[in-house]
C-alpha cells in the first residue's frame, strides 16, 4: 500500500514519458499533485491534480511553481544526450532554479531523476556502488552529475534532503540485451519514489533505479536506508530479448560501457 506522506507534491516533466506513467500512480502519495511541464498537456487537470506550465530556465516561473508544495519529484529537463545549449538551460540552470525555489519556499525533500549516464563510462564487466566516482558519458550525464552536486550542496548548506535516483532504462519492457541489466519497471519506479518520499531519514543519497534483474552492474547496498524493494525483473523477458537480438560485438563501445549507445553520441559542436 502506498503511503500518502505529503499534502502537495510537485512533479516536473509531468508530460514526458515517465511523467505520464507516474501521474496516476503518484496521486496515491499526496492529497494534491501539481503537474508541470514546459509545454501544454493533453487534457485538463483531473481530480486531485493541478497543472502549472513553467520553463525550468525561467527562475521566476520556477519560484511560482514551487510555492505551496511540500515535496518535489523532479523529472523535468532534457532526458537524452544531445547538443549542450538545451541541456544547459533545462538541466543546469533549471536545477539551480529549482533548488533555489525549494530553499526559499521551505521544501524539505526532493526526488531527483538523475541517470545511469552519470556513471556511463564504467565497463559492463564492472559492478559499481552508489559512492563510485562519477564517469559521465556525455553532456547529458555531465548535467545530471552537476544536478547531484547541486542537491548535495543544498543538503549540506540548507538541509534539503534529496534522493538522486540514477534511473536505468524505464520502459514497458527491455528493448535490448543491455536493458536486461538496466531495466526498471514503471511500478518499481513508483515503489522507489515512494520509498524516497517516506523513508524517515533520507539525507543526500544516491540510488540506482533498477528492477530486480539477475544481471546488474550496480550495487545499491549503500542506499539500504531508503528501503526500496523491487518487485519486478527483466529476467522474464530474457528469452524473448535473446531471440530477437544478435550476439553483441565486443569491440563496440556501446557494448563495452554501461552507458550503451550514449557513450558514442556526438560530438555536438556548439
Ligand atoms: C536515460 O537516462 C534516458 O532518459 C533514457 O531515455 C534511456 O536511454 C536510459 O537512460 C538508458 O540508459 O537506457
Amino acid at each position: 500500500m502506498t503511503i500518502k506522506s505529503h499534502e502537495r507534491i510537485l512533479m516536473t516533466g509531468a508530460a514526458g514519458n515517465l511523467g505520464k506513467q507516474m501521474r496516476t500512480r503518484l496521486k496515491a502519495n499526496c492529497s494534491q499533485l501539481r503537474l508541470s511541464d514546459r509545454l501544454a498537456f493533453d487534457g485538463d487537470a483531473q481530480a486531485g491534480e493541478e497543472i502549472m506550465l513553467a520553463d525550468l530556465a525561467d527562475a521566476q516561473a520556477v519560484m511560482r511553481l514551487v510555492e505551496g508544495v511540500d515535496a518535489i519529484v523532479h523529472f523535468g529537463g532534457v532526458s537524452v544526450e544531445g547538443p549542450f545549449n538545451p541541456i544547459l538551460n533545462a538541466n543546469i540552470i533549471g536545477i539551480v532554479n529549482l533548488y533555489e525555489a525549494a530553499r526559499q519556499h521551505g521544501v524539505k525533500r526532493v526526488v531527483f531523476a538523475s541517470s545511469n549516464h552519470v556513471t556511463g563510462f564504467y565497463r559492463q564487466s564492472e559492478t559499481i556502488g552508489v559512492d563510485s566516482a562519477p564517469r559521465p558519458d556525455g553532456f547529458y550525464g555531465l548535467s545530471k552529475a552537476f544536478g547531484e552536486d547541486v542537491a548535495r550542496f543544498y543538503f549540506d548548506r540548507y538541509g534539503i534532503e534529496t534522493a538522486c535516483v540514477r534511473i536505468g532504462s524505464s520502459f514497458p519492457e527491455p528493448k535490448d540485451r543491455r536493458m536486461l541489466a538496466t531495466w526498471l519497471s514503471f511500478d518499481d519506479l513508483h515503489r522507489l519514489i515512494t520509498a524516497c518520499l517516506t523513508t524517515p531519514v533520507l539525507g543526500w543519497s544516491v540510488i540506482y533505479g533498477m528492477s530486480n534483474n539477475a544481471v546488474t552492474w550496480w550495487d545499491n547496498t549503500g542506499a539500504r536506508h531508503i528501503g526500496y524493494v523491487p518487485q519486478d525483473s527483466a529476467d522474464v523477458f530474457r528469452d524473448a530479448v535473446y531471440a530477437r537480438t544478435t550476439a553483441p560485438d565486443l569491440g563496440d563501445p556501446a557494448v563495452q560501457f554501461q552507458g550503451g549507445g550514449f557513450v558514442k553520441m556526438g560530438p555536438f559542436p556548439g
